[in-house]
């Protein structure tokens, strides 16, 4: 396994849509084994393959508690085939877009349809944290952020500050 470097903002590479995955195999799980290693390093919860400079539609997650085992998921073309007309807010915040957090409202639960780590397909329902997270990193596999659920002003002013403390 190995650490992969996590892209930033304003790199381009971000705002591509990331292509699906045509087999679950040997040198996919080494690409989810290398996320899930970057992931609990940075440390984050979730991490999409394109913020590693891989634009396949590939995510991994851990949403356990420091005091709880490690609960690994994997989510490989995932689809969202229902959304709740229910919203709530949740202060977000973004491995690419380094220390900034602010509010986006999503839809409160989610159903969603994936092949998991073996290739096999899953149906689950999210909802809470679980259900904010799915639909955070399915945003990256479209090339969004959470800053573009934001207003103009709060978005550049997040790159701003992103890039002034890269460059320090
Ligand atoms: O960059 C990412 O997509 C990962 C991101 C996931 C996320 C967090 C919060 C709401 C929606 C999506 C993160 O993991 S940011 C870091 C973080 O939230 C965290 C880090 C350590 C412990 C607990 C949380
Ligand atoms: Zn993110």
């Amino acid at each position: 396994m190995a650490l992969r470097e996590i892209l930033t903002v304003p790199n381009p590479l971000l705002k591509q849509v990331s292509k699906p995955v045509e087999a679950v195999d040997d040198e996919l799980r080494a690409l989810m084994d290398d996320m899930l290693e970057t992931m609990y390093a940075a440390p984050g919860i979730g991490l999409a393959a394109v913020q590693v400079g891989v634009p396949k539609r590939v995510i991994v997650m851990d949403l356990a508690r420091q005091d709880e085992p490690k609960q690994p998921r994997y989510y490989v073309n995932p689809e969202i085939v229902w959304r709740s007309e229910e919203t709530s807010p949740y202060e977000e915040g973004c491995l690419s877009v380094p220390d900034i957090f602010d509010e986006v409202e999503r839809p409160a639960q989610v159903k969603l349809r994936y092949l998991n780590y073996q290739g096999e397909r899953v149906e689950e329902d999210a909802d809470g944290l679980f259900a904010v997270c799915i639909q955070h990193e399915m945003d990256h596999l479209d090339g969004v952020l959470f800053i573009d659920h934001l207003s103009r002003l709060k978005r550049e002013q997040a790159i701003k500050k992103v890039k002034k403390a890269k460059a320090a």
